[in-house]
């Protein structure tokens, strides 16, 4: 087995354990090599974050829409669209759905090694039809903290205002490390050994006693 898909090897809070917040990259825009038509891509290693692990986290902050908002999430390990065919290949995960948008949990992916790619397809559904359609628009601000970045993406879902708050989502990308790697505490050992001969014949001997 891959010890980096082992998820108890690394600590996996349920919330982006981001640190402290440093400076913020740029605010909100349409960025051209990350933003395209209604999906944005967020990835790892990039020139603001490398760590050797990272894991990707992702919420619906909120969203002022009429319409219905959900988001398609996919990874991948390069450059190549996931295809939009659901029964061929379904989304990783799907946030919002059929209601107006509000406030998700966090979603996660297992700590990660190695480039990857994270994809958020932003659609939208008129509740009098039964059609989704992809948003018109994407765009997102972007953080830097001590132990990651955070993206805020915000969706635009016909285009017709261009006020980008019909459904708002974060996407934070953490540093992971494995607790096999841990330095040793050399002095350790010696400890071990005194507790070994002193300590443990006590310890013995309570168990012993134990129900008696
Ligand atoms: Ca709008």
């Amino acid at each position: 087995m891959n010890p980096i898909e082992v998820i108890s090897l690394f600590p996996n809070p349920n919330t982006p354990d981001l640190g402290c917040f440093v400076r913020r990259k740029h605010g909100f825009e349409t960025d051209p090599d990350v933003d395209f038509e209604n999906v944005h891509v967020d990835f790892n290693p990039s020139i603001d974050f490398s760590p050797q692990y990272h894991q990707a986290y992702f919420r619906v902050s909120c969203g002022q829409a009429a319409f219905f908002q959900r988001c398609l999430v996919y990874m991948t390990t390069d450059a190549s669209i996931p295809p939009p065919i659901l029964e061929n290949f379904p989304p990783n995960f799907v946030l919002g759905g059929d209601y107006t948008p509000h406030p998700s949990d966090w979603s996660r992916f297992p700590t990660q090694s190695g480039q990857r790619l994270y994809w958020f397809f932003g659609q939208h559904r008129d509740p009098a039809t039964t059609v989704w359609q992809p948003d018109a628009l994407v765009g997102h601000s972007y953080d830097i903290y001590e132990n990651g970045t955070l993206s805020t993406v915000q969706y635009d879902d016909t285009g017709g205002d261009r006020d980008f708050n019909d459904l708002v989502l974060e996407v934070a990308i953490v540093g992971r490390s494995s607790w096999v790697n841990l330095p040793n505490a050399p002095a350790q050992a010696a400890v071990n050994r005194k507790i070994e001969e002193k300590g443990i014949p006590r310890l013995r001997s309570l168990l012993n006693k134990r129900g008696k």
